[in-house]
């Protein structure tokens, strides 16, 4: 566990897809996604401290997604672009000036990455980010693609393991997210090693 890591230069917070839809009460709720904001937070106010950039994705779905039940999909439909479901969780402190990216926009292709079909690598190369630290929903599915496009595109991760929760439809699928995210040379931390205030 890294403790006491400081957060400068080349640095960047990305939260993954934390939506009402992946909260309790939303249409694919993550257990314990909820617990996810607290600890974000965290990690915002530590980002914020530091200066330093903050990105959220958002899986922002047109109706007729194919991931959905309808269209033969895994998924109810969920974060649906413009509905009240796909906004960003309620208490969840973004600042001003915060990225969002949007992603899984074409009704044809699934996209659990935030990179995948976004500009995602070139505004973090514009702001010459190298180290990304990153937490949100699902562990399972968007945060462990997500992670592994930025390993696979050079970028140092540091996981926010209490900022982030599992689908876990397979019991221990979220552990197993975790133990392949860092044998891709993840680390691992908690938002309380960021020293950001409570
Ligand atoms: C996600 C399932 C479907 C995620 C998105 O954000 O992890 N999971 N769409
Ligand atoms: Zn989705």
């Amino acid at each position: 566990m890294a403790s006491g890591l400081s957060i400068g230069e080349g640095d960047a917070l990305l939260v993954v897809d934390l939506q009402k839809d992946f909260l309790p009460g939303g249409r694919l709720p993550v257990p314990e996604g909820d617990a996810v904001v607290p600890a974000m937070n965290r990690c915002l106010r530590a980002f914020r401290a530091a200066g330093r950039p903050v990105f959220a994705t958002r899986d922002w779905h047109p109706p007729e997604h194919v991931s959905f039940q309808a269209q033969g999909g895994p998924w109810p439909p969920h974060c649906v672009a413009g509905d009240p479901g796909a906004d960003f969780a309620d208490g969840l402190e973004l600042p001003a000036d915060v990225i969002v990216v949007s992603k899984a926009t074409r009704p044809d292709t699934e996209a659990y990455s935030g990179f995948q079909g976004t500009d995602l690598d070139d505004y973090l190369r514009a702001l010459e980010v190298r180290r990304l630290f990153v937490g949100g929903l699902a562990t399972d599915y968007c945060v462990l693609e997500t992670v592994k496009d930025a390993r696979k595109l050079g970028y140092e991760v540091v996981l926010l393991q209490d900022a982030m929760r599992a689908v876990d439809a397979e019991p221990g699928a979220g552990e197993r997210a975790l133990e392949e995210m860092r044998g891709l040379g993840a680390a691992v931390a908690a938002s309380t090693d960021l020293g950001g205030t409570e």
